[in-house]
């Protein structure tokens, strides 16, 4: 079974193509079609994104697809980044603007309160089907100094108390069992078989 990944995130593809594969499904990148759809990421949940995402790229290419919206809450900044996570640092920031930019507005918050969370929803789409949406977290802690050179976005800074690590010194295979994007992927499967 094969189902096309509606991300132009890296990150995302690398962790997908492994944890799709473990199911027995092909992950397609988009990076195989030519001339995709651009999707305008302008809903303020992360579900509304994360189906704007599938429905756009199952619609136009005609085959299943799955939508990633996801980001981080941090408490001590009443939930934000948020669903504006890959453009917290401006509309063109990289990763470690975005990062830097956390850890600066995070200067003097004391440990305790510096917890956070990422989120991961998921929208997988059918042609002409109703969207299953699957939601996962993984709580941690904001560090001061990043460390690790894995996954992507926030990872060098998202400290995860029960393995002592930051979630960028785990392998991924280590990530993919405890993450917010497997969190949902393992829901996304309970509803696939309830629906079957
Ligand atoms: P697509 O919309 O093309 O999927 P995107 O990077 O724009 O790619 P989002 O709008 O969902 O995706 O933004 C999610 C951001 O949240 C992402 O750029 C990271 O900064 C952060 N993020 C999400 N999952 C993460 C993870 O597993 N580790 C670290 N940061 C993550």
């Amino acid at each position: 079974r094969q189902i096309v990944l509606a991300t132009r995130n890296q990150g995302k593809v690398k962790e997908f193509n492994k944890l799709f594969a473990s199911l027995g499904w092909e992950g397609i990148s988009l990076a195989a079609f030519d001339d995709v759809p651009e999707v305008i990421e302008d809903g303020d949940t992360f579900e509304a994104n994360a189906i704007k995402k599938a429905v756009t790229i199952s619609t136009y290419l005609n085959l299943p697809a799955v939508g990633d919206d996801s980001g981080l809450e941090v408490d001590a900044l009443d939930g934000r980044p948020g669903v504006y996570s890959a453009r917290y640092a401006g509309e063109t920031a990289t990763d470690e603007e975005n990062w830097k930019k956390l850890l600066h507005e995070l200067d003097g918050v004391p440990q305790e309160k510096r917890t956070a969370r990422f989120r991961c929803t998921l929208a997988l789409v059918e042609p002409g089907g109703q969207p299953l949406i699957a939601t996962g977290s993984c709580e941690g802690i904001i560090a001061t100094q990043p460390a690790g050179t894995n996954g992507f976005g926030y990872d060098p800074v998202f400290y995860l108390p029960e393995k002592q690590k930051m979630m960028a010194e785990l392998s991924a295979e280590e990530k993919n069992q405890i993450s917010h994007r497997a969190m949902a992927m393992q829901e996304l499967l309970r509803l696939l078989q309830e629906n079957r």
